[in-house]
C-alpha cells in the first residue's frame, strides 16, 4: 500500500526548466559558447555545480575557484529575476488535485528537489503547506543520481522506500529514485519515456486505484 508520495519540483511540480536554460545560455555567452537545448536535458535534476562543471566542461573552459563561484552566483541571479513573478497559476495539470486527493486518503506528502531555490519556489506557487517533508539542495552532500535525497524524505516521513512513490522529470533523479530503492514514474518528459519502467504525461494520469491492482 503507498503511504508516501515524493514529489521532484522542477519539471514535476511547477517548471522552471525555461528560466534555468536562459540563465546557463547567458554564462555560455560568456565563452561564446551556444548551450543546446539537448545539452540543457543532460542538466536537469544536476545540482548548479554540478550544471557548471558539465557546462565548463562542453565550452572547454577552465575556471579557477573564485571565477566558478561568480558564475554559480550571476546563474542565480538571472535564475531568480527570471522567476520573479512565478505564482500559483503556474502548476503544472494534476498537481493540486493529486495533492488534496492524497491528503484526504492521509497519505504522506515529500518533496525531493536539487534545487536551493525550492523552499523559495515552494512558497511562490502556495504549495508549502501541503508538505510534511522538504528535502533540497541545501540539505544535501551527494547529489542526484545519488539517493540520498529520496531516502532523506523518506526518513523524514517515516517510511521505507517501498511504502513510496517518486514522481521524477529527469534522468538524474529517476537513477536517484531507483538507487535508493523506490519506485519511480516519469512525468512529462517524453524523452524519458522510453528509459522510464512508469511514465506519465502528467500529474493528472495518476490513479492510486490502478497503482494499487499492479506492482510496479
Ligand atoms: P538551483 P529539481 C533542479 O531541480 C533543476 O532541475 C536543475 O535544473 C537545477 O540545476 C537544480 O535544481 C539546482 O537548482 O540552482 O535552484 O539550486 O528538478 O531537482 O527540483
Ligand atoms: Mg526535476
Amino acid at each position: 500500500m503507498i503511504k508516501g508520495l515524493i514529489f521532484d519540483l522542477d519539471g514535476v511540480l511547477t517548471s522552471t526548466e525555461h528560466q534555468h536554460y536562459e540563465a546557463w545560455k547567458s554564462i555560455g555567452k560568456r565563452w561564446g559558447f551556444d548551450l543546446t537545448l539537448a545539452q540543457n536535458e543532460a542538466l536537469k535534476g544536476v545540482s548548479r555545480e554540478g550544471s557548471l562543471s558539465l557546462l565548463c566542461q562542453w565550452a572547454g573552459v577552465t575556471l579557477d575557484p573564485p571565477e566558478f563561484q561568480e558564475c554559480l552566483h550571476h546563474k542565480n541571479a538571472y535564475y531568480l529575476q527570471a522567476i520573479a513573478d512565478l505564482n500559483q497559476s503556474h502548476l503544472l495539470p494534476g498537481v493540486m488535485a493529486l495533492l488534496t486527493e492524497a491528503r484526504n486518503k492521509h497519505v504522506l506528502l515529500g518533496v525531493g528537489s536539487s534545487s536551493k531555490n525550492a523552499r523559495f519556489i515552494l512558497d511562490k506557487i502556495g504549495l508549502t503547506s501541503f508538505f510534511d517533508a522538504i528535502v533540497d539542495g541545501n540539505d544535501l552532500v551527494h547529489p542526484k543520481p545519488d539517493p540520498e535525497v529520496f531516502l532523506k524524505v523518506a526518513k523524514a516521513l517515516g517510511l521505507l522506500p517501498a511504502e513510496c512513490i517518486v514522481f521524477e522529470d529527469a534522468l538524474s533523479g529517476m537513477q536517484a529514485a531507483q538507487n535508493g530503492g523506490f519506485a519511480c514514474a516519469i512525468v512529462g518528459n517524453p524523452s524519458l519515456k522510453s528509459q522510464a519502467k512508469w511514465y506519465l504525461d502528467s500529474l493528472e494520469f495518476f490513479d492510486f486505484a490502478l497503482y494499487e491492482e499492479k506492482s510496479i
